[in-house]
Formats: C-alpha cells, structure tokens, sequence
C-alpha cells in the first residue's frame, strides 16, 4: 500500500484490457509449463501440469480478487473478518475450475496433454489446516460468502504441517507428519509488506504523557512477525474472489546482541527457531482443548496479526478517528480458540490509539461476534494465569479490568449473591486460577450463536444459562451447513448432471430449488437413472477401498458409512458392536431379513486419546476376522479407511447408502457430514442429536431411521444406569459382549479389548452404549426392510436429496448476514474485469 504522499506508479496492461480470458488459458498453460515452471516433458510428472494448471486458473483468480478488494475498499464497505484457527480447504483445483466455469476450456486445454483435470488433480494436496467438523465448516462459509458475493475475508494460520497423515498399521493408527507446503502451494501469495509485528513476554509500565494522562505500555517484548500469504475463494460464477490470509510466524531479525557479542552466536540465532515454531503445526485436537504454551501463543499471534491488519486498513484509509469503526467491521470467532481478540483489540485501542476505556469497549462490543461449537466441558478453554501473566502481561490487565466491570454489572443483576459472582467470573478460583476463554467471547460479543436449534437451546439452558438470562438478545442459532458446489456438484458428477437434466441448472446457486426434484419421486424412469448414478459412484468407492484397504467391497450391497473424527461421544464403538451383531448372527445361521452391507468406518483419533486408538484397533480387528471368513461374505463386509480427508470424503460420500449418525443425545453440536451424506442422497440412522434433528423434520419422519434416548431423558437414565442388568436382558447384546470378551478378535493379542468392555458394562459410562444398542439394532433392521425394497429405497433416497435445500451453507450464511453481520453485497461484472482501474 503506498503511504500517503508517495506516488503510485500503476503498471499498463493490467488496467487497459483482458490480459488473460478463456481464449488464453491454453497459451497460458503453456507459458507456465515451459517457461514459469522450467519443464518440457509432459510424462516426467503429473504433478508440473497440476502446478502449471494451478497458476493458470491462479491468473484468472488474482484479477477478480483485486477488483472485489478494490470495490470494498472504493465503497468503503462494511465487512466481516472470519477467525478460525482452523481452516480445513481440501484441495483447491476442481473447485476453482467449477466456480469460474472453467470446465469446458481445461479439458480441451488437457487434451493436448493427453490428460484430464480428473487425473492431475491428484497431484494435489489437501489442505488440511483443520481437525474436522470446525475447520470444515470455516471452508464451506468462505465459499458461500464469495457465491453470494458478501464482503468476507478469513484470517487463520499457514501451518507448516496440517492434520497428520493416518496409517494404519497391524491395526493401529499411526501418525504421520503432514508435510503439504514440501512441492509448493501454487495458491498463495504472499505480502511480506503487510507483515506485523506480535508481542510476546516483556512486562508493562506505565507513562504519563505530556497532558498529565496515564498510560500503560507493553515493554521489552520478544516480537514475532506474522507474514500474511493470501489464498483466493472464488464465489460460483460471479466474478467475486474472496481472501483467506493465513498467516506465517517469522523471526523478526533482530538478533540478541548482548548474545551476539558475548560470542554466543548460536543461541541469538536460535531464537528465530523460536518464532517459526509458532505456526509449525495444527494441534491434532477435536472437540477437546490443548492446554499448552505453543497454543495459546498461536491464538494470540492470530488474534493479534488480523486485528492490527483491520486496524491498519483502518487507518490508512479514515485516520485515527474510530468512532465509525464499528459499523465496518465485524469480527466472527470461530469458537473460544480466537476470543482473546477481544482483548487485543481493546488494547490496541486504547494503548496505540489512546482511546479511553468506555470508547474502545463500546467498539469492541459492538464489532465481536462468538459463535459456540460444542457442549462438551473439555473442550473448554481455559487458560492459567500465571501463564498469561509470562506470555501476555498487557492482555492479562485488560482482561481483568474486563472482569472487574463485568462483575460489577453481575452484582447489580444478583445483589449480594456471591456465589453468581464467583459461577459467572472470567476468572476460574482455583489453586492455580484459570481465565475462561469462553466467558470471555460471550461478554465481548454482541452475539453469541450455537450451530444447530437443540445446540443453541442447550447453550442457554445449560453451559450459558447466566449469561443467557443477563443478556437473552445476545443469543442465536444458526444452524450449520455445507456448500453444495463442493458437496454436490463437483463430488458428483453423475447425480449433478441428472438433477440439472430434470430441474435445470439453478439448484447450484440457489440451493431451494433443489427442492423441485420432488416432482420426480414416483417417476419410474427417474428411479433407474438415480440408481445408475449412485451404481457408478459405488464403483469409485469401491476402487478407493480395494487399493487403500484391501478389502473387497461390491455395488450390489449396501453402503454403510460413518466418517468422522473418532470420538466416544460418536460413538463409532456402537457402530461396530451392530457390526459384531450381524455377524454373530450369521455364524448361527440366522440370515433371515439380513441384507448384504459393506461397513465402512474412517476417522482420525487425537494422538494422544486412548480410547479412540483402542476403538481403532477394535474395529480393524473385527474387519480383519470378517473379511477373512467366508460365511460373512455374502453377507457382510467390514473396512477402515486410513487417513480419511476432505479428499476421500468427495468419493465417499457419493457413494454413501446409509449415513450412520449416532452421537449420544446432547453431545453432537450440529455434524455436518450428516449434511453432505443427506444431500447426495442417502438415508440417516441416527439420534435426536444436533441437526439430526432438523435434517429429520426437513426430510419427514418415515425418511429416516431414528433410535436411542433423547437429550432430555439422559440425566434420568445415567441416575439409574445399570448396563450389566442391560446386557443380562439382551441377548443379543450378551452374545456380542461374549464374542468380544471371549478374545475372537484378539487371539493372539489377549486382553487387547478389556478397556472398551469395561467401558460399555461401566454404569458411569457416559455415552450410554449398552442403552441404545437394542433400538440401535431395531432400526437397523428397518434399515434393512426398507432397503430390500429398492422402489422405496430409492423414493427415501430422492426425497432425502430434494429436501437437503436449508442445508446449504449459503443458508447458513444468509442468516449470518441478515442478522449479525448486515452486510451488502458486491457486484462485479465482465465489464468491471476489463475497465479496472488503480
Ligand atoms: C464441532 C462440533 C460439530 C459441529 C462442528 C461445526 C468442534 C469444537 N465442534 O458437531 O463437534 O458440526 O463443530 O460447527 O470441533
């Protein structure tokens, strides 16, 4: 950005016309190839033509991101920042060449390569800077915000290693490092000139200035510098081309000299280590928080780079006045992990723009915005304050003085209770007392919102039920959703190309409309063309599983699938004890209704979870007895997929008959796999969990297969949880309880499992297994039924799909917007790309 007073040299060619268009792209291809790139042998490596394919479809991204930048910042337009440590893209291509509506010119451009998008985009990394359901949600909102052309920009963490690689080896996970960044990331540009400075350690005095006011400075800091790299989101074929900046920690240089001189050179050079450490790699954690130094200085350093960079915007465009400020800005936290921007803005404010306290709160209330993504207690930051005091001095007084005043408006609310002072207090009162990071984004934040409507209403009654009676307009659900370009249109391809054919092609846009295919459902001929189509997405599934597994899956049978993290909340164990069911089953010859399934299971467990490694090795072990034993055959097939990505998940879930849904009553804030398996048709079995409960009201009752307790019975049933007692009454859950214990699958390994059937007879066992597990195999024998029917399946199937429109994350984002954001949004035309000017 030029500073004021110094002149802009605008560089011709850019600014006078299309420089590149569709009629280029294969010229363009071309250039990359031979000239950026250095290569001249087409079958020395897929991987050239991806990099060079990259860069051209990158060409065509960088103009129309520089016009919709140029228009908000012309029509000084307000807009929303989206933190999230976790951004989990997946891969970039496909998505691009959809969005732009490339297809037609990168397949003619391939051909005279003799290859198709479909075989390069192999070469492509996911980017998986994300655990799961969060990261993933972060990616489909970028992708709705560009498609409905809202002025967004996602700030997170260009990690070094994302999500670890799974393997799988004599059953158990092993974890591998993600090295993604090793043969380039063709996406990115990065803007050194933008870096920031981050503070670190140091302590704080105070000054007074020259108009006798006192003030408090943050002092003798070891900075780091957050260098921002820029990846374009392209919005479906509208010209809009969104920002994620990610940011890199960096050394800032400055080398101790007193070290320096004293001839310890090693050791000044060495605290630059220090400094990259910080966006080294993606804590491995799901739904459960991390606890350490490194982490907490990740969520400050992004806290931090981003709002400087919104301040320094700021600035530079309206000088040091922020009195409008917040009815540009909006700052979205995505969960806890961002909430101390509350704090760091305050800071900013008030110890680099000297604003007073009541001003600069008044800001940062009116431009915070907390969204929730999860019930579970461990998941709950918090942080010590010892450890604040040495990492973050400043922000520890600010956040105390946070709590000081809150506290007070507490004791107007409740005079004289102390015990709300102490329940409601920013700081937890313990031996080692901690700082509630949650706490925190709900008194910043001017709205608070879970992700689905049970999500939300257990929030307030539950985990935030104080706050919620302080403060009852602060809170709002806006139940999650997933993009459809990814999750339909470019996953699948033959479903897509069928909807469109009957309902035209409007469905991609406004997803609403998907709802048209309704007209369809008793249309005979349909039905053979929906069938066909999931036939041809089981192949590809059953390829990825013969090469990755081993194991031989068959597209006569049906697919039954949970992908997910693994988690006991999830439940994947009960998952597998039905599996363990049919096939104790089929060894006594009871075969009767039983339709033949192929289960396939996926997921990555936090390295250092036990019992999610251990569910792991169960399952590995009961697919390795099945798959071996030649009365299961026709019958039943068992897989575990390693390394199960948002990759995977576009030839999975295509191909998916039964998504399997089946979190405890309570525990599932929203899923969003549920979403995706919905959408390309599959049927749920699950629980009234999360936004189960909505796809089931979305899709009718009979279109689903529900079991288990509700939220609301499983205090009562854990009061008098007696699972052994269950387990006696249950003969089948008996004879599965005796399989297991008898070590068949573990002969050579004994006691392997004693851990998980320990858990399961546990009357503290929280997740109620042994308690669902008789209406879990209920309605899996309605599954069962129903599938045996092909007619019916298929109407379930058509209607599951058609009724996936309030699922779409453009949904989702439109209530952002409407009632948090209150963004306009941009419109760029053909004619805005070729008349750009400076
Ligand atoms: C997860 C929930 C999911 C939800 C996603 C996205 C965390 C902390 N929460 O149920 O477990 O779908 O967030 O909202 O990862």
């Amino acid at each position: 950005m030029a500073k004021q007073g110094e002149q802009v040299c605008v560089v011709k060619g850019w600014q006078e016309g299309p420089v590149i268009d569709e009629s280029t792209l294969k010229d363009d291809l071309t250039r990359h190839f031979y000239y950026t790139l250095g290569r001249d042998k087409v079958g020395e490596s897929q991987h050239y033509l991806y990099h060079a394919l990259a860069l051209t479809i990158r060409d065509r991204l960088v103009a129309r991101c520089r016009e919709t930048n140029q228009q908000i910042k012309q029509d000084k337009r307000r807009k929303t920042a989206y933190l999230s440590l976790e951004f989990l893209m997946g891969r970039a291509l496909g998505n691009a060449v959809l969005n732009l509506d490339l297809d037609e010119q990168v397949s003619a451009a391939l051909q005279e390569y003799c290859t198709s998008v479909e075989t390069i985009e192999d070469a492509e990394h996911d980017a998986g800077l994300g655990n799961g359901g969060l990261g993933r949600l972060a990616a489909c909102f970028l992708d709705s915000c560009a498609s409905l052309a809202l002025p967004v920009v996602g700030y997170g963490l260009r990690y070094e290693y994302g999500m670890f690689n799974q393997s799988i080896k004599d059953g158990n996970q092993i974890e591998q490092p993600d090295n993604w960044l090793r043969e380039g990331h063709p996406w990115e540009l990065s803007a050194p000139e933008h870096a920031k400075r981050v503070k670190f350690g140091g302590y704080v005095q105070s000054y007074t200035d020259k108009y006798a006011r006192e003030h408090r400075q943050w002092i003798s800091s070891q900075d780091v510098l957050a260098v921002p790299y820029d990846v374009p989101v392209p919005g479906y074929k509208n010209n809009i081309v969104n920002t994620l900046r990610l940011w890199k920690s960096e050394a800032t240089d400055e080398f101790n000299l007193t070290e320096f001189n004293a001839g310890s050179y090693s050791e000044a050079v060495a605290q630059k280590n220090l400094a990259e450490q910080i966006t080294m790699v993606l804590y491995p954690n799901d739904s459960s928080e991390n606890g350490k130094e490194l982490r907490l200085r990740q969520q400050y350093f992004l806290s931090s780079a981003s709002i400087q960079d919104i301040v320094d915007q700021w600035v530079s465009q309206h000088g040091e006045n922020f009195t409008d400020f917040a009815d540009y800005h909006v700052f979205q936290l995505n969960d806890t992990h961002p909430s101390i921007a509350v704090a760091e803005l305050m800071r900013i404010l008030i110890d680099d723009y000297e604003l007073d306290w009541d001003d600069a709160w008044q800001i940062t209330t009116k431009t915070m915005a907390y969204t929730n993504h999860t019930l579970l207690p461990e998941a709950l930051e918090k942080w010590s304050v010892s450890l604040f005091a040495k990492l973050l001095p400043r922000i520890l007084e600010i956040v105390f003085e946070i709590n000081a005043r809150f506290l007070a408006q507490v004791a107007q609310q409740w005079p004289g209770d102390v015990e709300k002072q102490r329940a409601l207090s920013l700081i937890e009162e313990s031996d080692e007392p901690q700082i509630r990071m949650a706490y925190l984004a709900i008194v910043g934040s001017y709205s608070v919102n879970g992700v689905a409507a049970l999500h939300t209403e257990l929030l307030k009654a539950g985990l935030f039920k104080e706050f919620y009676e302080l403060w009852p307009n602060k809170f709002n659900n806006k139940t999650n959703g997933v993009t459809p370009r990814r999750w339909l249109a470019h996953c699948n391809v033959s479903l897509s190309e069928l909807i469109s054919e009957k309902i035209g092609k409007d469905w991609v846009k406004e997803f609403s409309k998907i709802s048209d295919l309704r007209r369809f459902y008793d249309d005979k001929k349909f039905h053979g063309q929906w069938q066909n189509a999931k036939r041809e997405n089981k192949q590809r599934l059953v390829d990825l599983v013969k090469a990755r597994c081993d194991v031989e899956f068959d597209v006569s049978m049906m697919f039954d699938v949970q992908v997910k993290r693994i988690h006991e909340y999830k439940r994947q164990l009960l998952n597998i004890l039905h599996v363990i069911h049919l096939y104790d089953r089929i060894r006594r010859g009871d075969t009767q209704g039983i339709v033949p399934r192929c289960v396939l299971l996926g997921g990555k467990a936090a390295p250092g979870y036990y019992m999610a490694k251990k569910i792991i090795k169960l399952i590995n072990n009961v697919a390795e007895v099945i798959n071996k034993d030649p009365l299961a055959a026709p019958y039943l097939r068992v897989a575990f997929l390693p390394n199960y990505n948002v990759t995977a998940m576009e030839t999975i879930c295509p191909a998916t008959d039964l998504s399997e849904q089946v979190s405890t009553a309570g525990k599932e804030a929203s899923g969003t796999g549920n979403m995706k398996f919905m959408m390309n048709g599959a049927l749920t079995i699950g629980t009234l969990d999360g936004a189960n409960i909505e796809i089931r009201d979305a899709v009718g009752a009979d279109n689903f297969f529900l079991f288990g307790a509700q939220a609301h019975e499983i205090d009562d049933i854990k009061s008098r949880y007696n699972p052994e007692h269950i387990i006696a009454q249950n003969s089948d859950l008996n004879n599965v309880m005796q399989l297991l214990q008898s070590g068949h699958f573990n002969l050579f390994e004994p006691c392997l499992f004693e851990d998980i059937t320990n858990s399961i007879k546990s009357p503290h066992d929280p997740w109620l297994t042994a308690h669902d597990f008789e209406s879990y195999v209920a309605a899996q024998k309605e599954v069962d039924k129903a599938y045996a029917d092909q007619t019916y399946w298929t109407q379930m199937s058509i209607l599951n799909t058609a009724a996936s429109g309030m699922f779409s994350s453009d949904r989702t984002i439109s209530q952002y917007s409407e009632d948090i954001w209150h963004l306009e949004p941009l419109n760029i035309s053909e004619t805005d790309l070729t008349t750009t000017t400076s």
